[in-house]
């Protein structure tokens, strides 16, 4: 999965970007590019898995993010179709929206507002998706006129979505059916997307103790757009990462900071996502490993290595929290909770799998 992270200039892209991945976006001179980095998601869960099995390695979820570096900060003309071209092919959208005041650091539109700035995202978000969808409007007539008669599904999934943007919509607003949406998600639309606007508020608000959230009004257009919203500091988000990972607790502790930036940002998009976890051990690796809910156990298992799936025979199946509860694999057999279970099982978050294969 991939995040993808917009926002004017000079609104914290490049912080958040660190604070997800914990690579500093340095940025380059020159031309515009995407700096990848590597996010990998908070799953206490896999720790005792790892303890138990005595695994000598442990794995963690991943996604990628992407931080559209070197646009030049003072344009204030929103986000630019450059820009937006460069995070098409991601599936959540991260939009950072400055609420923090620091006069050393320019604002594009002159002064900071971030209910305009949301705004005016917003509508570059919509005008951006316009644009694909009249580009390929154009295409799919021409072809209709001459008598590709098939396309009149693409025809008719594209008029819709056109006008639900006319009319100032998300497109995943628009209760499409999945027919429509086969048609359109090709087209890599960014309000099809999910999509979390990270609220980047002074430093010294107290954020973390409840003290600064989103301001209702951001909250209720981020609502209306089907996205979510959350406050940080990504000044002292991105002073979290210089910290020695042994010295953080503390430093955390001292700011009043339950959980970082990171914890918060990267659980949200994952359940945004439909995500669920599932767990496999063993003496080599601990994994806890991504996959979409409606997952069956025989796809868990092509997740894991194509030879497991071809030769699925049976997943041993315990859940996390039995785990947790009974202490140990046997004491779980005991209680008869430890399941024999076929390729149809729908893996249930939490799940703790051994494959049995044959192969
Ligand atoms: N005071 C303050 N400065 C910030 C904050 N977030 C980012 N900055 C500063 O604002 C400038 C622009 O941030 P950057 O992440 O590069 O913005 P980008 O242009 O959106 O990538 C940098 O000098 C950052 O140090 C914040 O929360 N508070
Ligand atoms: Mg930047």
């Amino acid at each position: 999965m991939r995040i993808g992270i917009i926002g004017l200039g000079q609104s914290g892209k490049s912080a958040l970007f660190y604070a997800l991945t914990g690579q500093p976006a340095e940025p380059r001179s020159g031309k515009h590019r995407r700096r990848l980095g590597t996010a990998y998601i908070p799953e206490p869960r896999v720790d005792l898995v790892a303890r138990l099995d005595g695994s000598a390695k442990i794995s963690y979820p991943q996604m990628t993010v992407i931080d559209p570096e070197g646009f030049p900060p003072e344009s204030g003309k929103g986000l630019n179709a450059e820009l937006l071209g460069l995070v098409r092919e991601t599936e959540l959208l991260s939009l950072v929206i400055r609420a923090f005041d620091d006069p050393s650091v320019m604002h594009p539109k002159g002064a900071v507002n971030g209910l305009r700035d949301l705004d005016t995202c917003f509508s570059d978000l919509i005008i951006q998706d316009m644009g694909v969808l009249e580009g390929r409007l154009k295409k799919v007539r021409k072809e209709y006129d001459r008598g590709k008669k098939t396309l009149q599904r693409e025809l008719d999934a594209i008029e819709k979505a056109y006008t639900g943007l006319e009319d100032g919509n998300f497109l995943s607003k628009l209760g499409l059916n999945n027919i429509e949406l086969q048609q359109l998600i090709p087209l890599e639309l960014l309000t099809l997307k999910e999509g979390i606007v990270v609220w980047n508020v002074n430093e010294d608000a107290e954020f973390g103790r409840g003290g600064v959230g989103v301001p209702e009004e951001i909250l209720s257009k981020c609502e209306e757009r089907g996205w979510g919203a959350g406050a940080a500091s990504l000044k002292i988000e991105t002073e979290i990462m210089e910290i020695e990972s042994s010295d953080r607790t503390a430093f955390l502790e001292d700011l009043g900071i339950v959980e970082t930036i990171q914890d918060r940002f990267l659980t949200a998009a994952y359940k945004r996502l439909g995500l669920i976890t599932f767990f496999t051990g063993g003496s080599k690796e601990a994994a806890a490993r991504q996959t979409p809910s409606g997952t069956t156990a025989y796809d868990a298992a092509g997740n894991v290595h194509q030879e497991i799936q071809r030769g699925f025979i049976r997943a041993e199946v315990m859940s996390f929290g039995d785990l947790e509860e009974y202490g140990s694999v046997d004491a779980v057999r005991k209680a008869g909770r430890y399941r024999l279970e076929k390729k149809e099982y729908i893996v249930q978050d939490g799940d703790i799998i051994h494959f049995r294969f044959n192969v």
